[in-house]
């Protein structure tokens, strides 16, 4: 399917897309939030497709919400209308999803990559929830995800008084996975998730709720919900698999069942 403000295409078994609204900066309004998710849900569909890279321009993967198409709405207006929901149908997506960095990540933005397994940067990343200055708060998960992942003192600057992280200070602070230079920092990301999508599928389908679930439960019903997944495992024929691959020293042939 042809897309207006993304580029979707297969790599293999990656599944890539790329924002592509430049004159806005990759700004995210309705539209290209709506094309995301149809892309990703096709990839996610895709048995052909085992890990997906969400990725922008080397200035800019997006410097947040349309503020244009936000600026006069009402609050009805912006209940009723789902764009900032599409956000939540993210966590909905089974497979690996990578977001591979460089420019500016801000409101939205940071959001859009927060709300990623896994976010490789560019050392031109700039990690951002600037919406103070436009007199609101973040709305996509910009005082929750980011207060998870860099702690409370870290995420009240960024909220409170738009501090903004540099690529090394996302690293250091634990919000990112890896920086690499700005030629690099795209292949490393496409190479991460084909290592990823030629992994059990099951297995990785079931660590990424596993690990999703650490954010939700209690200490013992995570434990309790790992151990089912774990137990589940033992159920598929790549569990089988794996475990006789090792034992004849050969590499394993995953069938995702
Ligand atoms: N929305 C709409 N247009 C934008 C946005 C944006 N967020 N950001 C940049 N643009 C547009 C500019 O208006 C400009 O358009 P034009 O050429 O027609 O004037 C063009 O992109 C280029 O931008 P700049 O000239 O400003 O480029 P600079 O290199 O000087 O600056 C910045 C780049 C620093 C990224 C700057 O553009 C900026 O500060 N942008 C706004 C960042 C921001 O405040 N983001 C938060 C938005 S609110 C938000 O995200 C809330 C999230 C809620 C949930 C998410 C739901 C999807």
């Amino acid at each position: 399917m042809t897309y207006k403000n993304i580029i979707s295409e297969k790599r293999e078994k990656v599944g890539v897309i790329t924002l592509n609204r430049p004159k806005a900066m990759n700004a995210l309004n309705g539209e290209l939030m709506a094309e995301l998710m149809d892309a990703l849900f096709a990839f996610d569909a895709d048995e052909e497709i085992g890990a997906i890279v969400i990725a922008g321009s080397e200035r800019v993967f997006a410097a947040g919400a349309d503020i244009s198409q936000m600026a006069q709405m009402s609050a009805v207006e912006m209940i009723k209308d789902s764009f900032v929901e599409l956000f939540d149908e993210i966590s909905k997506i089974k497979k690996p999803l990578i977001a591979a960095v460089s420019g500016f990540a801000l409101g939205g933005g940071c959001e859009l990559a927060m709300s990623c397994d896994m976010i490789i940067a560019s050392e031109k990343a700039k990690f951002g929830q600037p919406e103070i200055n436009l007199g609101v708060i973040p709305g996509a998960g910009g005082t929750q995800r980011l207060t998870r992942a860099v702690g409370k003192a870290i995420a009240m600057e960024m909220v409170l008084n738009n501090r903004t992280l540099s690529a090394q200070e996302a690293f250091d602070f634990g919000l990112i996975n890896h920086v690499y230079p700005v030629d690099e920092y795209l292949d490393r990301a496409l190479k991460l998730a084909s290592r990823i999508a030629k992994r059990a599928p099951l297995a990785l389908r079931q660590g990424k709720a596993a690990v999703n679930k650490s954010f939700e439960l209690s200490l013992s019903e995570g434990l309790e919900f790992e151990r089912r997944a774990f137990y589940f495992l033992f159920a598929s024929e790549d569990q089988k698999e794996g475990m006789a691959a090792f034992s004849e020293k050969r590499s394993a042939n995953w069938k995702g069942e």
